[in-house]
């Protein structure tokens, strides 16, 4: 996929924003809509791109809703209605929306794995649901209760079981990313905390969650995340990366000191939510290396920007 540099930023020598950026805006979408973000992202056998965009009607609610592109940039087929609906009658936990879809590819069970967020009064809850093609949906319930979000599977067991990040708030001192394990998808024990914010007034002192999916490398996963600093003017959501072991995920053997994307761009900078950047879905490109990363900007339209695994990698070495 061909990226270019839109604007000579402070943060466009690791990360290309794509010159066609926001890629997708509420103005695409073929029924009314008032912002769409944060999308989950898959590259299908064929090549083709889906995205699974959480869209938040006029209602203030959101749903999840397919995009599908050939080069993943241009001529998204947006499917007509909504793909996902808040099912509150099945999932009462659904009441006030779902959004924020993370999906990964279980090679063993031939499904995506998409890890959502369903919200009622009682808090966020996580919810997750199979598919395998992306149109109809086996949805397996609230999987942790709450206040938890930002979720993905590991795309493949270890040890012998399947593996999930996920973002419990917490009262005495926001959040912290966590990992955990199951058998059977539906139960999930042995929690152990993997990062924290960063003591100090620094980028993601506020809080942490996962950005994208776990990325297998040779070097270990590559996990990058969202850190909050809290202004006067309220949160800035700005992206960094860590290095988790292969064989034990819950030991990180790397973490950036620094940002590396942040909200820059007047579409970033500017929205429902201003100063956001919320990557939630990367696709990989043929030679196994150029990372295709979709993000939420500013909470109401999606942009994509890409890197090499090999340029990340070596940014950590540099800066971690
Ligand atoms: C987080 C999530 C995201 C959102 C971000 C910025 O807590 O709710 O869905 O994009 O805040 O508003």
């Amino acid at each position: 996929m061909q990226a270019e540099v839109r604007t000579q930023d402070r943060t466009a020598l690791l990360l290309e924003r794509h010159i066609s950026n926001p890629i997708l805006t509420a103005d695409d979408w073929p029924y009314p809509v008032n912002s769409v973000f944060n999308p989950g992202a898959a590259r299908l056998p064929s090549g083709e791109t889906v995205l699974l965009c959480r869209a938040e009607d006029r209602s203030g609610h959101s749903h999840l809703c397919v995009a599908r592109s050939h080069d993943g940039v241009t001529d998204w087929r947006i499917d007509e209605e909504p793909t996902m609906l808040p099912d509150p009658k099945r999932f009462p936990e659904d009441a006030w929306g779902i959004e924020d879809a993370r999906v990964v590819h279980l090679e063993e069970r031939g499904q995506y794995a998409v890890t959502f967020t369903s919200l009622c009064s009682a808090g966020t809850v996580l919810s997750l649901a199979m598919t395998e093609d992306f149109i109809t949906f086996d949805r397996l319930g609230a999987v942790l209760p709450v206040d938890n979000k930002d979720a993905a599977l590991f795309p493949r067991k270890i040890d012998g079981r399947w593996a999930m990040i996920h973002r419990p708030f917490s009262a005495a001192g926001g959040g912290h990313i966590w990992m955990c394990y199951s058998s059977d998808l539906r139960h999930w024990g042995d929690h152990k905390v993997i990062l924290s914010p960063t003591p100090g007034y620094r980028w993601d002192s506020s809080k942490i969650g996962l950005s994208t999916p776990p990325i297998e490398t040779a070097q270990g996963w590559l996990l990058l995340y969202h850190g909050v600093k809290t202004t006067a003017c309220g949160a800035i959501y700005r992206v960094g990366a860590a290095l988790l072991d292969l064989d034990d995920p819950t030991k990180c053997i790397r973490r950036g000191s620094d940002w590396f994307l942040g909200p820059h761009a007047d579409y970033e900078r500017v929205g429902d939510v201003g100063n956001v950047v919320f990557p939630s879905g990367y696709t990989l490109d043929d030679d196994n290396d150029r990372l295709n990363i979709y993000y939420g900007a500013a909470d109401t339209s999606i942009g994509l920007a890409t890197a090499g695994i090999s340029e990340i990698l070596d940014w950590l070495n540099r800066h971690g």
